[in-house]
């Protein structure tokens, strides 16, 4: 009995030494000193069938072995937690070094980018920026900007029509209106804004973003006009760029002039992107029609000014070297990310 003892005493050392993880040690304690079926409880049984004279020196080492293993698990459970603590520390320990995710950043549209940078060349030049609603009516959209009833322009075919008053705005001249109405010159602004016409092709888009400008004053000349946009052309498509008008019509200037400039992409001698002309077509322009001024009760005699536009999504096809109009508006990632 005494040699089984020792002999347990023994194997449960070996047992310990061998445990890395709490399972392991709760089944050795189950193993010596399970209520049931313990090595060391059932030992402890026996000893009262022991010889008398036996059993208190049998009994006592018995104990005492119990008392060793109960020790021993104590101290061994304790080491593991003290690991299993250590290394959820130094799991959960914030490594500074590791670079850090980027939330996924929005950028601005390539139309949006281009009306920033003409509208910076403009506000260095005292400019300011104007802009109006996208529903319009049938006399800041067309009368008060001297189309005639029969205009094509007017035509349902190319317009939104909401009612038989109200409308989507076909170009941002409306606002220009609506700002001479308000003041008295002199006026020096542009107008960037969002324009609708009913086309859809690879140049064309219905809905589709302008610029404009107005310069009204005493003494404004057709002069002013060409040197303020030569000045922006040489600043947007590089200094080299030169500006050829020919003449043409609109109904809310007079005279009126169509801008090209020397094609910036081959310098004039003829490429794919001036279809071999030499000269890329940009702009119209012209000098304020003295009706457009009466309507808005300024006196034609006393005052003149210059007004110009251009596609913003044209400009932007340009200088991007995009095929398609249509592009700008389907929304496609993989196209707007190139953008940045
Ligand atoms: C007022 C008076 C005059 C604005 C002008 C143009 C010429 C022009 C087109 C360029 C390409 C429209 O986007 S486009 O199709 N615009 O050619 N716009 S002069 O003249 C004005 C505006 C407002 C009161």
């Amino acid at each position: 009995m005494k040699g089984k003892l020792l002999q347990y005493k023994k194997d449960f050392q070996a047992d310990l030494d061998k445990v890395t993880d709490f399972r392991s040690l709760v089944e050795i304690k189950n193993k010596y000193l399970s209520r049931k079926r313990g090595l060391l409880t059932m030992a402890l049984k026996d000893v009262p069938l022991l010889p008398l004279e036996e059993r208190p020196e049998v009994g006592r080492l018995a104990n005492e072995v119990k008392g060793f293993m109960e020790k021993e698990l104590n101290l061994h459970q304790r080491k593991l937690e003290a690991e299993a603590e250590a290394r959820r520390i130094r799991e959960a320990r914030i490594d500074v070094t590791i670079p850090g995710r980027l939330p996924p950043m929005g950028g601005l549209h390539p139309i949006m980018l281009v009306k920033e940078e003409i509208e910076k060349i403009f506000l260095e030049l005292g400019y300011t920026i104007e802009d109006g609603p996208d529903i319009e009516t049938d006399y800041y959209n067309f009368v008060a900007l001297n189309f005639p009833k029969d205009h094509p322009a007017r035509d349902s075919q190319a317009t939104f029509l909401i009612n038989d008053e109200l409308l989507l705005r076909t170009q941002t001249s409306p606002v220009q209106v609506r700002v001479m109405e308000k003041k008295p010159p002199p006026i020096r602004i542009i107008v960037p804004g969002r324009c609708f016409r009913r086309d859809w092709d690879i140049t064309h888009t219905p809905n589709f973003f302008q610029m404009e400008g107005l310069v009204v004053d005493e003494g404004i000349t057709l002069g002013d006009l060409k040197g303020t946009l030569e000045y922006f052309v040489r600043k947007l498509f590089g200094k080299e760029t030169k500006a050829r008008f020919r003449p043409s019509f609109f109904p809310f200037t007079e005279p009126s002039a169509e801008v090209d400039i020397s094609c910036f992409h081959c310098g004039g001698k003829g490429c794919r992107l001036c279809k071999n002309s030499g000269w890329i077509e940009i702009l119209g322009a012209g000098m304020v029609h003295p009706n457009v001024f009466e309507v808005v009760g300024y006196d034609p005699e006393k005052y003149s000014g210059f007004a110009w536009g251009l596609g913003i999504d044209r400009v932007a096809l340009l200088l991007y070297g995009i095929e398609d109009a249509r592009l700008f508006y389907e929304n496609d990632l993989r196209f707007l990310q190139q953008f940045r």
